[in-house]
């Protein structure tokens, strides 16, 4: 048949050349590039099956590590809607990646048969890269995959991670947008221009932004993001885009400014100035300011998810509306004086969930409107239908005041992506916040503090003998674990920490926060003895 060429053809073109098992985890598969060209491959198969069972809708592949350093590299799927891939289908990549080139064919049969697939339909794959290397060669051998099983591929060469779940979203429901990069700078651009029409730059904010490109593909088409503002608009002076000798997240972006929590290098040091930093494919915004002593700043997610809920509900309360209800989701690693802020000043609904955005994702979905963002700087806004046909029907029919304020409502919600997180748009909502409060970032740090934390990872023999509950934040085994953590927590006032086994590391992570940095320090530290 003509399947078994195609097999013979993998064997070739893309055979397997390690035993290293390899696992979709929250990230889908992340290795050293080198050991990914048939992980890929085979990708590409699964990703025109998963077409075929959404009735030719078309599903997106991204190669990418994020903010790993250089020499890895991974890849992820996209769902027809832009979302992560199912967490039903990870179990059917896990093992068509990890099958002997032997066994493909038969392994490829039994997924097809098993999902229902018919393998008439049409499929169609679009496919994006980031800046890496590695990356071309994986793209080919994902198109090779797409091909093989007889899928239109369509390759969009190096965008974010966030353009390609734009760029499928929109391909599978119009209305949302034109899948191209000129159709995603039209939409989220136009919205930030248009909404600075009626919130001209007031107060202490300055529309001067310094960014952290991370020397990847953020930074880079932030180039053709700047040019369509005046200075007035929003000023961009971007540094870290990954010109010769400057290696992709290595000494910066969103990823190093949040873990060490010292700022980025290459970019000029001027107290108080705001700098955005984003990660080596885009999805992630951290952003942070050093003062007149050179001490760092960081506003993380939490800061990010906090802004920009409540000026969602400011802006909620001048359409005079009660039909739309709000909500914040956070993790575990959301620092204690945000969710204690949200709770008790902002008084919006807060939830934790799991680590890894699918998470935070599907529970964002069950609020009217849900701001869900990792402290890591990884999120963003969810609008239901609900909430959207409420907010265009007070812009078009209420009176004056609100119609004003459900005009700026629809064009956030114009301006944020919400198939992913996304660092442009992120960015882009953030400034509008800050613009309309006419804050500083000074101002906006002002607005809570945060507990002193640390992150530490552990190497063990086997990360997964820790297992946890309560949204990650309690060790269920090993036994003794848990208790002996709470007892090293009740040495320190406002004391916290948890550890869980990483989704995409072969690592467990350790978290802590207490009143002083030394005792986070210390704290983190303790738990690190207590997990080894
Ligand atoms: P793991 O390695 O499971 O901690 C990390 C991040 C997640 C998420 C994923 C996917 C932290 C503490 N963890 O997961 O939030 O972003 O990577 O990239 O930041
Ligand atoms: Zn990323």
């Amino acid at each position: 048949s003509s399947l078994r060429v195609v097999y013979a053809f993998a064997r070739e073109m893309h055979p397997k050349t390690t035993d290293v098992f390899i696992q979709y985890g929250t990230a889908g598969f992340r290795t050293k590039a080198i050991l990914l060209e048939h992980v890929v491959y085979r990708m590409g198969l699964l990703a025109v099956i998963r077409s075929r069972v959404k009735n030719g809708r078309t599903i997106g592949m991204m190669i990418t590590a994020s903010h790993n350093l250089e020499p890895d590299n991974g890849v992820k799927l996209v769902d027809p809607d832009g979302e992560m891939l199912e967490e039903e289908w990870e179990a059917h990549a896990t093992k068509l990646a990890n099958v002997s080139d032997n066994d493909l064919e038969a392994t490829t049969m039994e997924i097809i048969q098993e999902v229902k697939a018919d393998m008439t339909l049409k499929a169609s794959v679009f496919i994006g890269m980031d800046t890496r290397y590695t990356s071309p060669r994986l793209a080919a051998a994902a198109a090779n995959g797409v091909i093989a099983l007889k899928g239109t591929p369509k390759e969009f060469g190096i965008v974010t991670t966030p353009m390609l779940h734009f760029f499928v979203k929109c391909r599978n429901d119009n209305s949302y947008g034109t899948p191209t990069e000129e159709g995603y700078y039209e939409k989220i651009i136009g919205a930030y221009k248009n909404m600075r029409k009626s919130l001209p730059t007031k107060g202490d904010y300055s529309p001067c932004l310094y960014v952290d490109g991370a020397n990847g593909v953020g930074g880079k088409k932030l180039k053709n993001v700047k040019k369509n503002f005046d200075e007035e608009e929003l000023e961009l002076h971007l540094f870290n885009l990954g010109g010769s000798g400057e290696k992709l997240n290595l000494g910066c972006g969103a990823d190093h400014v949040k873990v060490t929590q010292t700022p980025a290098k290459g970019i000029p040091s001027t107290p108080y100035q705001r700098i955005a930093s984003l990660d080596g494919d885009g999805d992630r915004l951290v952003y942070y300011y050093t003062d007149d002593k050179d001490k760092m700043h960081l506003l993380d997610g939490d800061r990010i998810a906090t802004l920009l809920a409540s000026y969602i509900t400011e802006l909620l309360q001048r359409c005079e509306t009660t039909e739309v209800q709000l909500g914040i989701v956070q993790t575990a690693y959301a620092n204690g004086a945000s969710t204690k802020y949200i709770t008790d000043t902002l008084k919006i609904p807060v939830q934790c969930v799991k680590t890894g955005v699918k998470h935070l994702h599907s529970a964002a979905h069950k609020y009217d409107i849900g701001v869900y963002f990792e402290a890591n700087g990884h999120g963003t806004v969810l609008y239901s239908s609900k909430a959207k046909n409420v907010i265009s029907r007070i812009a078009r029919e209420g009176d004056p005041e609100p119609r004003e304020a459900a005009k700026l409502l629809s064009q956030f919600i114009e301006m944020t992506n919400e198939t992913v997180g996304d660092a442009i748009s992120d960015l882009l909502l953030v400034e509008t916040v800050l613009c309309a409060r006419g804050i500083s970032a000074l101002q906006w740090m002002q607005l809570y503090t945060d507990l002193p934390c640390r992150q530490l990872k552990v190497t063990v023999a086997d990360r997964n003998a820790i297992q946890t509950t309560d949204a990650e934040r309690q060790c269920t085994s090993p036994e003794g674990l848990q208790q002996r953590i709470n007892e090293l927590v009740a040495k320190y006032p406002s004391g916290r920490a948890f550890a869980r086994p990483s989704g995409t590391e072969d690592i467990v992570r350790v978290y802590a926060e207490a009143e002083s940095q030394l005792e986070a320090d210390t704290l983190a530290a303790e738990v690190c003895q207590a997990v080894f």
